[in-house]
């Protein structure tokens, strides 16, 4: 009931009486009332005035799964999907749900222990992002997983648009700041995957950073001034996914590496390649069929996998 009273309001545009709503839902006007007054508190903003009625002022930006199942165009990826208000990390939620099926998305509102690669962290405050990871079940080899990082990439940088680009192997920035990571975990044994986390970070509506990321992180609030609702993003990002998953499995990532390509503002850097505690200085000039880093040094060229890797420009963070 709050949700239809919510389409009325949205369809209205403009002030709509409590009698009028009452009359299109057949309840008395106290009950309307008391759902207004349950919209408000959601974080709704309803402005009433007496003999005009209600009207929406301001929706916040809410998640929302049965939105989120409107707007896919999927098979199966995010046909089962859990919102956590809270959890600890959406790559962990969905390692305890690994029996779940394939192609199960683990959504939060806010993470505690949020993670990014390499034992660091990932902030992810509430409200503002996407917080969330897919569970994925493919038949292929433990060392092709890491290329499920560069899929999601793609697929990042196709649903948000706004010039996002692909920072190799796993961030997603906007101009020179990082806008989304990605990591990507997996549980196997030796030849087999048993299955494979995928979790993406996006800062959507993020007004503002704390200190140490103010120069390199960005959210789309930030580069474009405008809200994006997250519902429709995460559909977005879902529905790029998909088709791009199922060519990589079925083709490997030389299939789609053109593209990814195309989005690499690595390529044609001076980098450094900083692997435990060695560090390797080159121009990155190419990302191979297998998705791994080509880099140009004094001692002669080499290949990069991602995974234990960080890549740092040498003049600055790209
Ligand atoms: C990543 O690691 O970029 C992977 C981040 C993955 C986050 C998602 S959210 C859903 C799922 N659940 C999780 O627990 N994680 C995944 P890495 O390349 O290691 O980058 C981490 C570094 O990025 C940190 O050390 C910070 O410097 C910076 N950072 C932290 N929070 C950030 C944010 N919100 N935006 C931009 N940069 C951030």
């Amino acid at each position: 009931m709050k949700n239809t009273i919510l389409d009325i309001l949205k369809n209205a545009g403009d002030y709509i009486s409590g009698e009028e709503i009452s009359r299109i839902l057949g309840i008395s006007r106290a009950a309307v009332w008391k759902h207004i007054r349950n919209l408000k508190n959601d974080g709704y903003e309803i402005d009433s005035v007496t003999n005009k009625g209600y009207r929406l002022v301001n929706a916040p930006d809410i998640i929302s799964i049965d939105t989120l199942n409107s707007l896919l165009t999927t098979k199966y990826t995010a046909r089962n999907t859990k919102y956590f208000p809270q959890t600890d990390s959406t790559n962990e939620a969905a390692k305890r749900d690994s029996s779940s099926p394939d192609g199960s998305l683990y959504i939060a509102g806010i993470q505690t222990a949020g993670k990014g690669r390499l034992g660091r962290g990932w902030e992810s405050p509430e409200g503002a992002g996407i917080w969330m990871s897919l569970l994925l079940k493919p038949d292929i080899a433990p060392q092709d997983i890491s290329e499920i990082t560069l899929i999601a990439g793609i697929a990042v940088c196709r649903a948000a648009g706004k010039g996002a680009e692909i920072k190799w192997p796993n961030d997603i920035v906007i101009g020179s700041r990082k806008i989304c990571g990605i990591l990507t975990e997996m549980s196997a044994e030796i030849e087999r995957v048993n299955h494979i986390v995928c979790g993406i970070g996006i800062n959507v509506n993020t007004p503002s950073f704390p200190p140490e990321l103010q120069n390199k992180a960005t959210s789309l609030l930030i580069e474009t001034g405008e809200k994006t609702s997250r519902t429709e993003l995460i559909a977005g990002v879902m529905n790029e996914f998909e088709p791009l998953y199922e060519t990589f499995i079925k083709s490997g990532f030389k299939a789609v590496r053109d593209e990814y390509r195309r989005l690499c503002v690595t390529l044609g850097k001076d980098v450094q390649v900083i692997y435990r505690k060695e560090t390797i200085t080159g121009k990155a000039i190419d990302i191979d069929d297998n998705g791994r880093l080509i880099v140009d040094t004094n001692n002669g060229r080499i290949t990069v996998t991602s995974g234990e890797v960080s890549v740092r420009g040498l003049y600055g963070y790209i």
